[in-house]
């Protein structure tokens, strides 16, 4: 074998809905007309299965063994746009700097419901402020904002850079809408590249399902499939 050579394979599968997902509630905005403009027409993006039976804002990730957290030269965004978290499910690696913000006329508040990383509950007045916050710790974190009842999102971090999420992007790189989704054939489809040979722990998180985990070993090269449905979810306990 030469030195030097990093041995390393693909996880990649599908994550798909059993059955017929139930149909997503209508979301109604109460205040300020803008968001009663905005939220009109949008469903809770709690559950969002596609006609392929893919459900959209898995968080997967793979525990290795000696796999380091290293946080992106460019913060990820979570904005607030049409009064609506966005993304719903932002995946970030433990120790990112994630600049939160606003593109809304109107003032939201950034609520964390965090446990092991700092609690926030900061205004943001007017479009345009940015919150640079650091999520040290992996954990999965609610936001909702105290304005506007509707509005919620999650913020997941995870212990390292093997990690992805379902259904967040299309093939040009840009944001999927839960609408679009929703349409697709997608089957839940994820990749996860570069992953270090040997043992890892394949965990997938939804906000609604809970989480599911599944051991594999990574080839040297090449893939290895790793599907989840939605009856391998436990509901979190905490
Ligand atoms: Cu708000």
């Amino acid at each position: 074998m030469l030195a030097g050579v990093a041995f390393a394979g693909t996880i990649t599968g599908t994550v798909m809905y059993d059955g017929d997902a139930p149909a997503r509630p209508a979301l109604t905005a109460t205040k300020d007309q803008h968001c009663i403009d905005a939220v009109a027409g949008t469903k809770s993006e709690a559950l969002v299965v596609s006609k392929g039976k893919g459900i959209k804002n898995v968080v997967i990730y793979a525990r290795v063994r000696g796999a380091k957290a290293t946080a992106p030269d460019k913060n990820p965004v979570m904005d607030q746009s049409g009064c609506a978290y966005y993304p719903h499910v932002l995946a970030i690696v433990a120790g990112s700097t994630v600049d939160i913000t606003s593109s809304d006329p109107v003032a939201h508040n950034v609520h964390s419901h965090a446990k092991k990383n700092d609690a926030i509950n900061y205004q943001i007045p007017q479009p345009g402020k940015v919150i640079p916050h650091k999520v040290a710790k992996a954990e999965d974190i609610k936001f909702t904002c105290d304005i506007h009842a509707w509005m919620t999102g999650y913020i997941v971090a995870v212990p390292n850079n093997f990690f992805t999420v379902t259904g967040y992007k299309n093939a040009d790189g840009a944001w999927l809408s839960s609408a679009d989704y929703e349409k697709s054939a997608d089957p839940g489809n994820y990749t996860i590249a570069d992953v270090p040979a040997g043992r890892a722990r394949v965990v997938a998180w939804h906000e609604e399902l809970g989480s599911a985990n599944k051991t594999v070993e990574v080839p040297a090269s090449g893939d290895i499939a790793v599907n989840f449905t939605s009856a391998d979810f436990k509901k979190s306990t905490k």
